[in-house]
Order: C-alpha cells, then structure tokens, then sequence
C-alpha cells in the first residue's frame, strides 16, 4: 500500500505542492496514505507533458497493430496485478471485495481488450459520386484529453474512457476522484511497466474544484471527459466551453424500476434489490424508484423488506460480505439525511434508514426503502446515490411509465414483465438511454450507454467513443487533370 499518492507526469512520479489529504479506508475510518493535490503548476506541468506527447511522440504516429499490440500488452499486466488493484479499489472505495474480482477487473482488463479489437476494424469511408475526384474520410486522434474519474468504481469507470482515448492516438491527463485515489495511481504506473510511452497517460491528483477545475479550464486540454454528479457535469461543460473542447458527460440518475403483475416475481425481486443496493448503492444506474402494480405490491413490498434486512453487511475484503460502508464521510451524511427529508414530506420508512448496527467505526449505512406516496417527494427526484430506494404503487402501465418519465434524468430504465405488449409499449415510451427488460445492470459495453436530459451528453460505446475520440478528415484529390477557370488569365 503506498504511504503517498502522487502525480505521475511524464513517465515519472512528481511530488503534488497544493494541500495534503488524507486518504481514509471508509470501512475502519482509519487514515492509510496521504494524497498529494496537484496544484495549478502540477497540472500545467502534465497538460505540457502529454502536448509533447501528442504534437511530437510516437503515440499518435503510430501504425495500428503497433497501438493494438501495446493495449493488448496493458491488458496482460493489468491482470497480473488484479489482485493488488482489487485490495487498493476495496480499499479506497469499500465496495465488497466480491464485487471488484468478479465484474470490475472483467470490466477494467476488458475496456483495453475492447478498444484493441475496435481498432482492428476502424475504418473510414470514400464517397464516389463525383467520378472526378477520389473523397476519403479518416480518422485521426484528436490531441490532449482531460479525463474526470468519480469515486464509486474508479477502475472500470477511469479506464471506459481512458482505453479509448489511447487506443484511437491521443494522449491525456487523468484526474481520479479525491476519495478514491490510490488503486489509479497504482494502475497508471502498471501502464508505463507494460510499456507506454511516457507522456501519453498523465496523473493529477487533487480535489475537484482545484485540481479538476484547473485542469478541465486549460487551454492545452482539446477534449474533456467527464463522469460524475449533474451538478459538477454542468459547471465542467461550461469550463470546457471557454476553449470550445467537446464534452463527454455521464451523469447522475433516478431511474425507475417498473414490476408490472405480469413480471416473474422472484425475478423481479432479485433484481429490484440487485440494482438497489449492489456497489454498495453508488451508482448512476441503479433502480433507486421502484414503482410496483397494485395488485402485486403487498406481497413485493413485504419480501423486498425481508430480503433487504438480512443483506450482509461488513468488512468488504471478506468475500462473503454483501454490501460494504459509504465511500467517504459527507456522503454517508447526504445518504442520512434523506431520512429526515422523506419523512418530513410524508413518506413511510419501511427498513433501514440509520447508520448499521454492529460497527464500532466505517460510514455504514443500514440498506434503506421507503413508501412514497408521490413522484414529485424529493426522494423520488433527487439521486440520493446509496441503498435507499423510494418504493411507489401504480395501477396502470401508462401511469407507471408517466411516473418514471417524471424526472430530470433519463439514464436508465428497467421493466419486468412475461407480456409481450407490455415489453413493448414501455421499451417505446421510456426517456432513457438504456431499458432493460427482465434484468438489472448489464453493460453490454460495445453499445451505446449514456443518458437522456440531465444524465448527461453523449455516449460510451465502441462508436461513439471513436466519435468522441476522433476527428475525421475529408480528403479530395482529382482523378486527372482538371481544367479550372482561369482567373486573371485574360479573355
Ligand atoms: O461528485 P463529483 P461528488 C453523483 C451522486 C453524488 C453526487 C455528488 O449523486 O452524490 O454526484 O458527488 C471531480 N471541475 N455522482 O460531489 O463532484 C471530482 O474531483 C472538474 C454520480 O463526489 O461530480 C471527481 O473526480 N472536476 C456519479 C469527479 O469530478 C471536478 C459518480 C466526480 O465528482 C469539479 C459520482 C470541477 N469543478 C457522483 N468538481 C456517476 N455518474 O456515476 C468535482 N470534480
């Protein structure tokens, strides 16, 4: 475990000069390490280093077999070290170990293994129309990327982005979230061992509207990447607007989790709880309104409880603990304080709803439900971004649909359901960028995933991440001689 965590800038470790801050597991609150912040001069220092990269490296010089060869080399070192980054994200984040093996280190090694294989089959276009002149498009990087990581899954969600980035030729500057710094710095420097050029991929760490701030307002930085809450995402578009550098923005969400009557109950049961309070009940997808038919609703609610209360909470690095503590301090505050909002605006507190019994320290924080009596309660409309679900009861699917479409988010939705038509009519009328029928968080990464109104702008996905991640170039040449008008020319 390292007692500091630095920048990386240039292939080498340099000392951050802004403030010291101490790095706490949530599990014990016990300090581990000490971030050193970048301060303006450490993020100018890797804006400079990753523009030499660009403007004079290799990198984005490179052929691509020589690109693929070196992603598919990271991929192999990444799972060589799976295990010691697995400890260093369980630590940093206090999302169960279990968790972090299975589905975060397929995801994390699989984002370079993905954008390896994409190259293989980038392709431009030509345009033949005009059969005087041979039009070609191609694709060529686009230069220094700033790349935002957030604190709830750093490794998978730093590199859905960062293994594009470098695989269509950029080069970038990666700032982790203050919370969650150490298992990026760790795997930065396994890049470099697996042998990327220095420069190409640079650290800075620090807190967001320091660090973050400085480095997305940069006038070297040519595109931003952002994944985080609606807020941030909102005062780094306009950041990143002075320089007029695209922005990608994966926001916030309160998605709805419609179990219709026609659902497989157990299915829908084990689902409504996965996507609730899996990852510790911090992420952008989850199922956090769960709105259930009437005729069905005693008897889901009465299990959905049950089963929440006897959810395994504790050391994350057992393998058998099912849910772990809140990431860090001012967010187990957050969480808690939904309590007393739902209340004060009417709604029953099912289960849940304290700090965990059984804990002499760690931000746990009790798996949470609540029956709200309407959509419009701050608990359905806010994302609270922990195990805290607003459970609500519909009669029919349109009122159903109407309510989950009754948001300022749109990232993702689930229905359950065993009827045909009722798959279909929700499919078609939910506002989200994802609808998953009959099944709870699958990433299917090759497509699209992104969000509607303010879950953000743009998409991850093998081709909008070639979009996002390169310019296209139009090129004309004549077939022949062609014979122009003649200006100047007389007669
Ligand atoms: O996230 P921030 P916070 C949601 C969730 C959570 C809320 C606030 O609802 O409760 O956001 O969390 C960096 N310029 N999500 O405040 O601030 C920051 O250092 C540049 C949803 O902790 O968005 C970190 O690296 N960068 C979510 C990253 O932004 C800035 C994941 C995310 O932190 C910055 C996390 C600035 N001005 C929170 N300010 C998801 N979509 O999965 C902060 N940052």
């Amino acid at each position: 475990m390292p007692e500091r965590v630095r920048c990386f800038i240039g292939g080498k470790s340099v000392a951050g000069t802004g403030i010291e801050i101490p790095i706490i597991y949530p599990a014990t609150e016990a300090v581990i390490g000490t971030l050193e912040e970048a301060a303006a001069a450490e993020v100018d220092a890797a804006v400079a280093a990753a523009r030499d990269a660009f403007d004079h490296g290799p990198w984005p010089q490179l052929g691509i077999p020589e690109r693929k060869a070196m992603l598919h080399s990271i991929r192999s070192s990444l799972l060589e070290n799976a295990e010691e980054l697995a400890f260093l994200e369980c630590l940093d984040t206090g999302v169960p170990i279990r968790t972090i093996r299975g589905r975060k280190m397929d995801r994390l090694t699989g984002n370079f293994e993905l954008f390896a294989e994409s190259l293989s089959m980038m392709a431009g276009q030509t345009y033949q129309q005009d059969r005087k002149f041979l039009t070609m498009v191609t694709h060529e990087p686009v230069g220094v990327a700033a790349l935002i990581a957030p604190w709830n899954s750093p490794l998978s969600l730093a590199t859905t982005k960062l293994a594009p980035c470098i695989a269509y030729g950029n080069t970038c500057v990666l700032k982790p979230s203050e919370h969650t710094p150490m298992a990026l710095a760790r795997m930065v420097e396994i890049l470099h061992e697996a042998g990327l050029p220095d420069g190409v991929v640079n650290l800075v760490n620090g807190r967001g509207p320091v660090t973050g701030a400085a480095l997305v307002e940069h006038p070297g930085v040519d595109l931003v990447s952002f994944t985080g809450g609606t807020e941030t995402g909102r005062s780094v578009m306009s950041s990143a607007a002075g320089n007029l550098a695209p922005v990608a923005l994966e926001l916030g969400g309160k998605s709805a989790n419609i179990i219709t009557e026609t659902a497989d109950f157990e299915q829908a049961l084990d689902g409504a709880l996965l996507a609730i309070y899996s990852n510790n009940g911090q992420q952008c997808l989850a199922g956090s309104r769960i709105l259930v038919q009437r005729s069905i609703a005693d008897r889901f609610i009465e299990r959905f409880v049950e089963r929440a209360g006897q959810i395994r909470l504790g050391d994350p690095m057992d393998p058998d603990c099912e849910m772990g503590p809140l990431a860090f301090r001012e967010h187990f505050e957050k969480v808690l304080s939904y309590v007393d909002i739902a209340r004060a605006e009417g709604a029953e507190l099912l289960v849940g709803g304290k700090r965990a019994e059984g804990f002499e320290a760690g931000y746990y924080f009790e798996p949470t439900a609540v029956l709200a009596p309407s959509n419009g309660l701050r608990v359905c409309q806010e994302e609270i971004f922990g195990p805290f679900a607003a459970i609500q009861v519909y009669d029919s699917l349109d009122e159903a649909i109407a309510i989950a479409n009754d948001t300022e988010f749109g990232l993702v939705a689930y229905v359950w359901s065993e009827d045909l038509h009722t798959i279909t009519r929700a499919t078609q009328a939910l506002r989200a960028g994802t609808v998953w029928v009959n099944t709870p968080l699958v990433r299917e990464v090759r497509a699209p995933f992104g969000g509607y109104k303010s879950s953000g702008v743009g998409r991850d996905g093998v081709r909008d991440c070639l979009d996002f991640f390169t310019e296209q170039k139009t090129t004309q040449i004549p077939v022949g001689k062609l014979s122009l008008a003649r200006l100047g020319a007389g007669s």
